[in-house]
């Protein structure tokens, strides 16, 4: 299943709208899918997870580096994520579950720093999109 054309242009357009401040968004998903959703955190005790953190701000970065190369991609998700897939399921094993849990605390952030742009469109189109980042990221578990 591919994204409606109305979907990708909905999700372009907003990337273009956050710029250069993606990294920003996605530090502050993370920090709240920590806190709503403590057991994440098992998969970071290595890091530290204080409030404001440098290793949350890179990793964000990191999250979001590879959120803006899925934009570039949405016609072709899973080879765009397949590495990542690897990664994820081999190296880092992380439980696919939690992938909705870090989508969903990226829609509240959003929701939250762009309440104008919020329509219920935009939620429903956001929402395939990392719906289809979660697949591709899921796509290499086997
Ligand atoms: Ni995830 C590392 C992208 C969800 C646990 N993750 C990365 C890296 C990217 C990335 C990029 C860095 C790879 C590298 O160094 O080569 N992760 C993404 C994306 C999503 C996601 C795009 C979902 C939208 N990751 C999650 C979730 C968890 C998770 C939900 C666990 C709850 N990721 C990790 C861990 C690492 C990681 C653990 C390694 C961190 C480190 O630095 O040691």
């Amino acid at each position: 299943m591919v994204l409606s054309a109305a979907d990708q242009a909905a999700v372009r357009a907003l990337w273009r709208k956050l710029g250069s401040n993606v990294a920003i968004y996605t530090t502050e998903a993370l920090e709240r899918t920590f806190l709503a959703f403590p057991s994440t955190k098992t998969y970071f005790l290595h890091l530290d997870l204080s409030p404001g953190s440098t290793q949350i701000k890179a990793h964000g970065q990191k999250v979001a580096d590879a959120l803006t190369l899925a934009v570039g991609h949405m016609d072709d998700l899973p080879s765009a994520l397949s590495a990542l897939s690897d990664l994820h399921a081999h190296k880092l094993q992380v439980n696919p579950v939690n992938f909705k849990l870090l989508g969903h605390c990226l829609l509240v952030t959003l929701a939250r720093h762009y309440p104008g742009d919020f329509s219920p469109a935009l939620q429903a189109s956001l929402d395939k999109f990392l719906s289809h980042v979660t697949l591709a990221l899921a796509s290499n578990y086997h």
